[in-house]
């Protein structure tokens, strides 16, 4: 069969499709069949279709000899992605009448996928959208990371504790990847460096197999299709034969065990230095077979090393692949013999760099004893790279290695080509103060790209009746460009148009809270303000200013419970980092107030508080076209962007936020008047740090804080245990680095002001739509406009 050829998609040829992979790859009879079985038999069906345009793209950059872009990320947050697959191809009314035809629910087929969820938060979702929007832009592009056996950690809760047990994706199959085998290249560790004629040979002394794994990446309509390509680690040797032979199975099996380490879990933090020999193996493991591989393609059509920068550009996803500056140096000047000057300027022009955030213990630094143990020649090659550095700005007395340390901030920035930060705001903060140094002395090097999502998954396919509505009302055009969504401004006036949105959010609500009740036991009217904070939990991202809102407004309730209340369900969700304690202690107190709060019959027609457990890509996809409230409430300066907050105002939820990260320009897009604005700014939390006792000072200034924070301390919500929450109390009332104390009362009259707007819903329709109508400019394709004009200089083929 030609597969260029493949039939024009039916119903029925899907269906076919469908049972034959489910005979010839599978070996099941329907009757036989499973629904994994059926899911990946759909699955596989889907996929046929991505292969022709999958070789076509590959063709058609070689024959434009294109610039190619590589995106290196430790993390790529993909989650389910068959109905990616279907939605991108357009295949939605085909795939649900086929598994009709078969006697199959769609829905439930759709819902077997694991989710894959090899990436933390933000960073690794950003990841994933960029490589969608990559491939709606036919911009020539590849993804590289790690294949993580067991992605970020479940969560579930025993008596409201946060218990993380492994995850699994890889143990229900998985129908995206092709196995590479014979891409595969040996990554050492360790060992000695030698002089040898004049060249410095490193010999490693631990080496493992990179095996590459491919996932295509089919974007909007499938007219274009790039590689997801995943490292696995694999023993160069994976069996010692002499030691089985002895008896010893132990020793046999040891050197695959070693090996697959390497690739067997995802650090299950996004903002701590993991100070982990293990995750620098990672680091280097992945970074190093990437470079390897994008050389070999390059080689395959060029012979001059010198056009690198010119056919290459390599974006550096946070520091976690910054050894990739050292890493291309040597092999330029070490293993092709350039000069080093020269192999540092190719690898400088070839390079960039995102930072994600400027948090201290997040910037990472190896001690040189890891890194000089692990990467003795790397460590070298860093000295150099600082001491030319240095020459060349010889009055500046800068560098990457104070204290001992390999500051790895600073050596992406100087390997860079381009830095950028993820928002105005954050971008500005970098410029005076992390990289204030450095900036100095390149000023044109930092750059700024906001972020965006791709609108495909999150709006187009989470969100249907939304979407339905705004395709009726302007045509399909606004999922290619979705600033077309502006077009859709003029009916907000329209009463009738109203209406309509206003059914699609209440739909939206119906299916959330059954969903609810079924799966969580929670009964939740659907007219109530569903008022949703879901993101990684995290100090200063401030649940616990929400929770502690929370309280003090069920203390006011249950003062006068007639006062005519506008009901309101607080959702949670997020994982703590297993070694981060105060923030699993967050999750235990919001969880002990929502057992206490939701019991109290007097209050809770008005108000509930739900935690869900296990938040991923799925349940954001199910919580966020459910949204009216987007709480957004990090401490001014120190969410770099955000993405969640362009999701949730993209689908017609007004933020409550700080000006902190992309809040700042949501605002500006949707208006200050359809965004519930409150807090300090940047400026002033820095300010304000340095008033002294500030968090007493805002305590003794508001008895509500004060009676919320009684209630905690003394054991409100703790009963069997009253001082539980001491410690948090203690937090708030003392050191309170972000501030909670401080920008309470302000949370407090904002979601006010959120209530009596929510009571007035004509108003409220029309806020939430406005935003819909003007976040269009947060799509991932516009931020991924901005890194091929600005940072690569790739063209759409
Ligand atoms: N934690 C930022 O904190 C940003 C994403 C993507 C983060 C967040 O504000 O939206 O990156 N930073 O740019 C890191 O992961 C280091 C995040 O997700």
């Amino acid at each position: 069969m030609n597969i260029a050829t493949l039939p024009a998609v039916s119903t029925d040829t899907l269906r076919d499709a469908i049972l034959s992979h489910l005979a010839y790859s599978f070996g099941k009879t329907p009757e036989a069949a499973q629904i994994e079985d059926w899911r990946m038999a759909l699955s596989f069906a889907i996929r046929d279709r991505m292969v022709a345009r999958w070789f076509e793209a590959t063709r058609r950059t070689y024959e434009a000899e294109a610039k190619r872009v590589y995106y290196l990320s430790m993390e790529f947050l993909i989650g389910r992605l068959l109905e990616d697959g279907i939605v991108n191809l357009r295949l939605q009314e085909q795939a649900r009448a086929a598994l009709y035809d078969l006697g199959l629910d769609y829905d439930a087929v759709l819902a077997d996928e694991p989710d894959a969820a090899l990436g933390n938060g933000g960073l690794g979702r950003l990841a994933a959208c960029f490589l969608e929007s990559l491939s709606t832009l036919s911009c020539p592009a590849m993804g590289y990371g790690i294949r993580y056996e067991h992605g970020l950690f479940r969560q579930s809760f025993h008596d409201g504790r946060q218990v993380e047990a492994p995850e699994t994706w890889l143990l229900q199959r998985h129908a995206w990847e092709f196995e590479r085998p014979e891409a595969r290249y040996r990554i050492g560790f360790g060992g000695q460096v030698r002089e040898s004629g004049g060249r410095a040979v490193w010999t490693p002394e631990e080496e493992v197999d990179a095996e590459a794994f491919d996932t295509p990446i089919a974007g909007w309509q499938g007219h274009w299709v790039n590689t997801l390509r995943l490292w696995s680690a694999k023993a160069v040797h994976p069996f010692d034969l002499t030691s089985f032979n002895r008896g010893d199975f132990a020793a046999a099996a040891a050197p695959e065990a070693l090996a697959r380490t390497i690739s067997r879990v995802l650090y299950p933090d996004d903002t701590t230095e993991q100070g982990k020999e293990l995750r620098l193996k990672q680091e280097f493991f992945f970074t190093a077979a990437a470079l390897r591989d994008i050389l070999r393609r390059f080689d395959s059509e060029y012979d001059d090393l010198g056009r690198l920068p010119e056919k290459v550009a390599i974006q550096l996803n946070d520091t976690h692949p910054a050894i990739a500056g050292p890493e291309l140096v040597r092999i330029l000047h070490d293993e092709r013999g350039i000069d080093f000057d020269t192999a540092m300027t190719l690898a400088q022009g070839t390079l960039n760099y995102t930072n994600h955030t400027l948090l201290p213990e997040a910037l990472e630094s190896w001690h040189e004893g890891v890194f000089g143990k692990l990467l003795p020649r790397h460590l070298q090659i860093v000295d150099r790279i600082d001491d030319a550095h240095a020459r060349a700005h010889p009055s500046r007395g800068f560098s990457m290695r104070a204290d001992h340390q390999v500051r790895m901030g600073e050596l992406s920035f100087v390997m860079a080509n381009r830095v950028n930060g993820v928002s105005a705001l954050h971008t500005g903060l970098m410029k005076e103060t992390v990289f204030a140094e450095l900036n100095a002395l390149h000023p044109e090097k930092i750059v700024n790209q906001t972020n965006g999502v791709t609108p495909r998954r999150w709006l187009l396919s989470c969100n249907p009746g939304l979407s339905e509505l705004i395709t009726d009302t302007i045509g399909d055009g606004w999922v290619a460009d979705l600033e077309r969504l502006r077009e859709i401004e003029p009916e907000v006036e329209d009463a009738g148009w109203r209406d309509r949105f206003a059914a699609a959010k209440r739909a939206n609500k119906a299916t959330l809270s059954d969903w609810l009740g079924e799966t969580q036991g929670l009964q939740v009217d659907p007219e109530a303000m569903f008022d949703i904070q879901i993101k990684r939990m995290h100090e200063y991202k401030r649940q616990h200013l929400n929770i502690l809102e929370a309280i003090a407004h069920w203390q006011e309730i249950k003062d006068a419970p007639d006062a005519g209340w506008v009901p309101r369900i607080k959702i949670f969700a997020g994982k703590a980092a297993p070694g981060y304690a105060f923030a699993k202690d967050i999750i235990r107190l919001i969880n002990d107030v929502s057992r206490v709060v939701n019991a109290d019959q007097a209050t809770r027609e008005a108000l509930q508080v739900a935690f869900l457990p296990n938040y991923n890509v799925t349940l954001a996809e199910r919580l966020i076209p459910a949204a009216d409230l987007s709480e957004q409430i990090s401490t001014a300066g120190k969410e770099a962007s955000g993405t969640g907050n362009m999701k949730f105002a993209l689908n017609g939820a007004p933020t409550i936020g700080t000006l902190d990260g992309a809040n700042v320009e949501i605002r500006e897009h949707v208006g200050a008047e359809n965004f519930f604005l409150f807090g300090m700014t940047a400026p002033e939390v820095t300010a304000r740090r340095e008033v002294e006792a500030h968090a007493r000072q805002a305590i003794e200034a508001d008895p509500r804080l004060a009676r919320a924070l009684e209630a905690v301390g003394s054991g409100v919500f703790s009963p069997d245990e009253p001082d539980r929450y001491a410690h948090i109390v203690e937090n708030l009332s003392g050191h309170d680095y972000f501030l909670v104390a401080s920008d309470f009362t302000d949370y407090w009259r904002a979601q006010r002001e959120v209530d009596s707007a929510y009571a007035d819903r004509d108003r409220w329709t029309r806020m939430a739509a406005l935003n819909t109508a003007r976040s269009g400019w947060f799509s991932s394709d516009r931020t991924i406009r901005g890194y091929m004009d600005d940072i690569w200089g790739a063209k759409s083929l």
